[in-house]
């Protein structure tokens, strides 16, 4: 993407500052971030910075004010959090969503937006392709389900150009360990600390782990497609257990940390993987980076 005036929403967090970095050298990059999990540090000197609430509306018309693309990759992403507080889940993921549509309507400008493979649910087959039931098991998989939703509705009354994108588990450098966030990071920490691996459950649900590259590549294919008003799945096709994923991890880190097991996670997934025939054929998305190359970039930046 090049020449644009770009807006990234919770472009000081994981997926948002690898985005911004991507876009920064070719293009105006403007990032609206409340600095809630992302920091001010992720966020490159070229782009300007905002620093405000996607739920303020002043601070969104300011931030959406003269752009022509938007890449809204702010929100609440912890499926544990939405369960804990649902309210706000919905305030952040789909009533300032929404009002993100409004705006995008009003100036005309493009959205791709962040949606969610928790939408599916519980799948009844894997590979799960875009057309499977939507079932969701969290607040977080309803709100993304909601909006991935307004997006189609926003493109078929109003001709707004927008792409949604559902993700599937994203990691790599800079996504932070913490009690809400991606496996694969608090893993990492563990094992970096010598302290046990935290397996939930017997460890035999498995997730399609997509490395961040290729999420950002998804993001760019999508900022300038013809193929507006759809969502596509953004996975790698392969899937892992995550018992898997903590002896990879014991092994690529050396640590003489333990795989422990501890409860089962209420309203937990038990398989995800994606079908990206779509993403492929309409976007020309390819993952390029496997997962233990991922893993190895990701354990380089500790
Ligand atoms: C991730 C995303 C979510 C959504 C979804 C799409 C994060 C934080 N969440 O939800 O935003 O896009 O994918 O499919 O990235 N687990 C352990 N031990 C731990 C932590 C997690 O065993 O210490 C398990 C957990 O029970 C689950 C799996 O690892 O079975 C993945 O958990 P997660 O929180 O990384 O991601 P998920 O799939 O709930």
């Amino acid at each position: 993407i090049t020449g644009k005036q770009i807006l990234v929403t919770g472009g000081a967090g994981f997926i948002g500052s690898h985005l911004t970095r991507a876009l920064v050298d070719e293009n105006d990059v403007r990032v609206l971030d409340a600095l809630t999990t992302g920091s001010r540090s992720n966020v490159p000197e070229e782009a300007t910075f905002i620093e405000g609430d996607i739920r303020d509306e002043t601070a969104l018309e300011r931030a959406i004010d003269g752009v022509d693309l938007i890449f809204h990759e702010a929100a609440l992403v912890s499926v544990t959090r939405s369960i804990d507080e649902p309210t706000t889940s919905h305030a952040i993921n789909v009533n300032a969503t929404l009002a993100l549509l409004e705006k995008a309507r009003d100036h005309d400008a493009r959205v791709v937006l962040a949606s969610s493979a928790a939408m599916y649910g519980h799948p009844e087959t894997v590979p799960i392709d875009e057309t499977a039931p939507k079932r969701p098991t969290s607040p977080y998989g309803i709100d993304k389900h909601t909006v991935d939703q307004y997006a189609r509705q926003y493109h078929e009354q109003y001709g707004l150009e927008v792409v949604a994108l559902r993700y599937f588990n994203v990691f790599g450098p800079g996504q932070v360990a913490g009690p809400y966030s991606g496996v694969i990071s608090v893993f990492l920490e563990q094992a970096l600390a010598g302290e046990p691996i935290t397996v939930e459950g017997d460890g035999s649900q498995t997730r399609d782990f997509v490395y961040i590259d290729d999420i950002v590549q998804a993001n760019c294919l999508a900022g300038t497609t013809d193929a507006v008003g759809r969502a596509f799945n953004v996975g790698t096709g392969e899937s892992v257990t995550i018992r898997a994923v903590a002896e990879r991890i014991q092994e690529q880190t050396g640590t003489d940390a333990e795989i422990v097991h501890v409860d089962p996670r209420s309203g937990d997934i038990e398989h995800s993987r994606a079908d990206i025939s779509a993403a492929r054929s309409a976007l020309g998305f390819e993952p390029t980076v496997s997962f233990d190359a991922g893993l190895e970039q990701t354990l380089e930046w500790y």
